[in-house]
C-alpha cells in the first residue's frame, strides 16, 4: 500500500501541470542549433536556439543534416562535414576513431556568431554556400575492407544529392574529419566520379605511398591496405594525378632507394618540413600552387604534419614539424585552388592534453579548408549550366 506522500510524489512526476513544474517550455528533440539566418544570443524567454556551448555538438555549431537518410528530399547543402571514426588500419598508436568527436569539441568556439577573421575579407559562413555537418559515417571497427566500403557509400550519398546553390556548383563537396589516414582513400574513390583524377596536396610528416608489399602486404593482402599505403593504392587505382605534392615530410623511410623512387612514381613531389627555414611560408605556398597548377585538388591534412608540441594528440608523432600558425598560413595561402574535397585526419584525442591543443588546431585546419572551398566554387565534370 502506497502512502499518501508517495502518491503525491508520483502525481508530481507524471503531471505536466503540477504547480511544482518549472515554467519552462522545452524545445523539440531536434538538436539545438545556432540559427544561421539570424545568429544571435537567445533571449531569456526563447530556449529554442542554442548558444555555442549548448546543444548537440556539431562542427563549428553548423546545422546538422541527416545526409545519409534514405529520404530523397532533405534540406539541401553545398559543403558537408562528415566524421569518419576509424582507426583499425593504423601502424602507430590507435585512437583516431575518437577524432571526429574530438575535432567537433575543439570547434565549439567557432561559429557564425563570430566569424569575421582579421585575415579574411569575408565570413565563409555568410557567403554563397550552405554548410552543414552530416554527423559520422557508420563504420564497422572489425573489418577494414567493409568499413572503407561503408565510408565510400557515405561519401557517394552525400555528394550524390543536388547542391543547394546548384547554379554555382551542382555537386556538394565533403570535408572529412578523421579517422586514420586510410579514410582518405574512400574519399578519393568517391571524388573521381564527379571531378575525375585529382592532384593531392598531402600535408604529413610521412609519405604514405609505401608499397603495400613492404608495409603490411608481407603479412596478408588485407594488411597491405593501411594508413601508410593508401596513396600508393590511390595511384594504382588511377584516382590521383602525377601533379601531387607532399608538404611537411620529415619521417625516415624504410628502404634507401625504393621508397623515394616509388613515391615519385606515385606522382608526388616532396616539400620537407625544414624547407620552410629556407623558403618561408610564401615559398611553400608558391611551390605547392605551381605543382598542382589548374587541376582539381584534394587537400588532406594529417595532423602529424604539425610538431608534437602543437599536436601531441596523434598516433605517429614526429618531432621537427611546423607550427600551427605556419600550417594555417600555408593553407589560407592556397586560396584560389580548385579544392574538390578535403580532410583533417589522424587526430587521436586520447594523447591530447588538458588544453586541447591538438583538437583546437585540427578544428582551425578544417575551418581553413572550408574557407578554400567557399572561396572557389568548383563545377563537377558533368555539370551543365541548366542544372
Ligand atoms: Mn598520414
Amino acid at each position: 500500500m502506497l502512502s499518501s506522500w508517495w502518491i503525491t510524489q508520483l502525481a508530481l512526476l507524471i503531471s505536466p501541470t503540477t504547480s511544482l513544474a518549472r515554467d519552462i517550455i522545452f524545445p523539440s528533440i531536434d538538436p539545438l542549433q545556432v540559427n544561421l539566418a539570424s545568429p544571435r544570443h537567445p533571449s531569456e524567454d526563447d530556449l529554442s536556439e542554442a548558444t555555442i556551448y549548448a546543444g548537440l555538438t556539431t562542427f563549428a555549431n553548423l546545422p546538422w543534416r541527416h545526409c545519409l537518410s534514405s529520404e530523397d528530399h532533405i534540406e539541401q547543402y553545398d559543403i558537408a562535414f562528415l566524421g569518419a571514426p576509424f582507426d583499425t588500419a593504423t601502424t602507430g598508436r590507435p585512437g583516431t576513431r575518437f577524432g571526429p568527436t574530438g575535432i567537433r569539441l575543439g570547434s565549439r568556439r567557432i561559429s557564425p556568431f563570430a566569424s569575421w577573421s582579421p585575415y579574411a575579407k569575408d565570413s565563409s559562413f555568410f557567403d554563397w554556400a550552405r554548410i552543414v555537418d552530416c554527423g559520422d559515417a557508420p563504420l564497422t571497427f572489425l573489418d577494414n575492407t567493409v568499413a572503407l566500403r561503408q565510408l565510400l557509400k557515405a561519401h557517394q550519398a552525400i555528394s550524390g544529392r543536388t547542391a543547394n546553390a546548384s547554379h554555382v556548383a551542382s555537386v556538394p563537396r565533403v570535408i572529412t574529419l578523421g579517422g586514420d589516414h586510410t579514410t582518405t582513400l574512400a574519399a578519393l574513390r568517391s571524388t573521381i566520379d564527379h571531378w575525375g583524377p585529382v592532384s593531392v596536396i598531402h600535408f604529413d610528416s610521412h609519405i604514405d605511398t609505401w608499397d603495400p608489399k613492404i608495409l603490411g602486404g608481407g603479412i596478408s593482402h588485407y594488411a597491405g591496405l593501411n594508413h601508410g599505403t593508401f596513396l600508393h593504392i590511390a595511384h594504382e587505382e588511377g584516382l590521383i594525378l602525377n601533379t601531387s605534392a607532399h608538404a611537411g615530410i620529415r619521417a625516415p623511410v624504410m628502404n634507401k632507394k625504393h621508397d623515394w623512387r616509388n613515391d615519385r612514381r606515385c606522382g608526388f613531389e616532396i616539400t620537407t618540413a625544414r624547407e620552410i627555414d629556407k623558403i618561408g611560408v610564401a615559398g611553400i605556398i608558391e611551390k605547392l600552387k605551381a605543382r598542382v597548377g589548374d587541376s582539381n585538388v584534394y587537400i588532406t591534412v594529417d595532423i602529424d604534419v604539425l610538431d608534437p608540441a602543437y599536436a601531441p594528440g596523434t598516433g605517429t608523432a614526429e618531432v621537427g614539424g611546423w607550427t600551427t600558425r605556419e600550417l594555417l598560413s600555408i593553407l589560407d595561402g592556397l586560396e584560389g585552388l580548385k579544392v574538390i574535397g578535403a580532410d583533417v585526419v589522424e587526430v587521436s584525442p586520447a594523447y591530447d592534453n588538458a588544453g586541447e591543443t591538438t583538437v583546437l588546431a585540427a578544428a582551425e585546419v578544417a575551418l581553413s579548408l572550408m574557407g578554400l572551398m567557399v572561396h572557389t566554387p568548383v563545377k563537377p565534370l558533368k555539370q551543365t549550366d541548366d542544372v
